[in-house]
C-alpha cells in the first residue's frame, strides 16, 4: 500500500487545534481577541465563561488555513482544566503576566500538564505577557532562560498594545506547516484534522529530536491531582 503512505499537504487541512493555558488574569482571553481582530484591541474581557474555542483562517504559502483556538473557562483558577482541551493539539501557548512572580513560577507547573498531555510533537510557545506595564517583576532574561531550558519558544507581548500578537501566531503556524509537510502530524492526534480524502500515512510520525545542544531540563515536580 505505498500510495497510503504519501505526507498530507497543506491543501488538505481542515483546521489546526491551539490552546491557550496560564493562570488566570495573566491576558490569555485578551491575546485571542486581539488575535481574532487582527490588532490592537481595547476591550476588556472579563473572566471567561465555559470553554471557548474561536477560528481564524490565516494565510501560509498562498493556502487558507483554518485555525481552532480554544481559550480556559475560568477553570485554570482551581487548575481544573480537562485531558480533553489538552487532547489533539498541535500547539500550546503557554502565558504567564511580567507583573506577576506567581504566574511566572507556574509556568513549570503548566508545562508539566502540558507535556504530559499532548504529544512530543506539539509546539509550545512561552509568552511573557504585559510587557507594556512598568510594574515589571520577571525579566526578559528569566523568560527566555525558562524556555530555552524547556526547549520552547519564548515571546513577550502586550495583548493591549501590541499588533505583533498576529505575527506571534503567524510564526507557529508556519512553524506547524512545516511539521506537517514534513510528515510530522499525520492525524487528529497531533492537532491537525485533515480533509476526508487526504492522504493518510501508515506509519507513525517519528518523535522530534531532543536538541543535543541544550542542557536537560530538570524533572518536573510530579502533577498535582485535580477536581
Ligand atoms: N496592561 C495590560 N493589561 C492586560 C494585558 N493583557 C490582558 N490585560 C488585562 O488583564 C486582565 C485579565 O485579562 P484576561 O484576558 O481576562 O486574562 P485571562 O484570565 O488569562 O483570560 C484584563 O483586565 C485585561 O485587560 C496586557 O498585555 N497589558
Ligand atoms: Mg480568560
Amino acid at each position: 500500500m505505498l500510495a497510503d503512505t504519501k505526507i498530507p499537504s497543506l491543501k488538505d487541512v481542515a483546521r489546526i487545534k491551539i490552546i491557550i493555558v496560564g493562570n488566570s488574569g495573566v491576558g490569555k482571553t485578551t491575546l485571542l481577541k486581539n488575535f481574532l481582530n487582527g490588532g490592537v484591541t481595547r476591550e476588556k474581557y472579563g473572566t471567561t465563561v465555559g470553554t471557548v474555542s474561536e477560528t481564524k483562517i490565516v494565510s501560509v504559502r498562498s493556502r487558507d488555513i483554518p485555525l481552532t483556538i480554544w481559550d480556559t473557562a475560568g477553570e485554570e483558577k482551581h487548575r481544573c482544566i480537562t485531558p480533553q482541551f489538552y487532547r489533539n493539539s498541535a500547539a500550546v501557548l503557554v502565558l504567564y503576566d511580567v507583573t506577576n512572580r506567581q504566574s511566572f513560577d507556574d509556568l513549570t507547573k503548566w508545562l508539566l500538564d502540558v507535556k504530559t498531555r499532548t504529544e512530543s510533537t506539539t509546539s509550545i510557545v512561552i509568552i511573557g505577557n504585559k510587557s507594556d506595564l512598568s510594574s515589571r517583576v520577571v525579566t526578559h532574561y528569566e523568560g527566555c532562560a525558562f524556555a530555552d531550558r524547556y526547549e520552547c519558544v519564548f515571546r513577550e507581548t502586550s495583548a493591549l498594545n501590541d499588533d505583533d500578537i498576529v505575527t506571534v501566531f503567524e510564526e507557529l503556524v508556519i512553524k506547524i506547516c512545516d511539521k506537517i509537510e514534513r510528515g510530522l502530524l499525520p492525524t487528529a492526534k497531533h492537532g491537525v484534522h485533515y480533509n476526508n480524502d487526504a492522504p493518510r500515512l501508515l506509519l507513525a510520525a517519528p518523535d522530534l529530536p531532543k536538541s543535543p545542544d541544550l542542557p536537560a531540563a530538570p524533572a518536573l515536580p510530579q502533577a498535582r491531582g485535580c477536581c
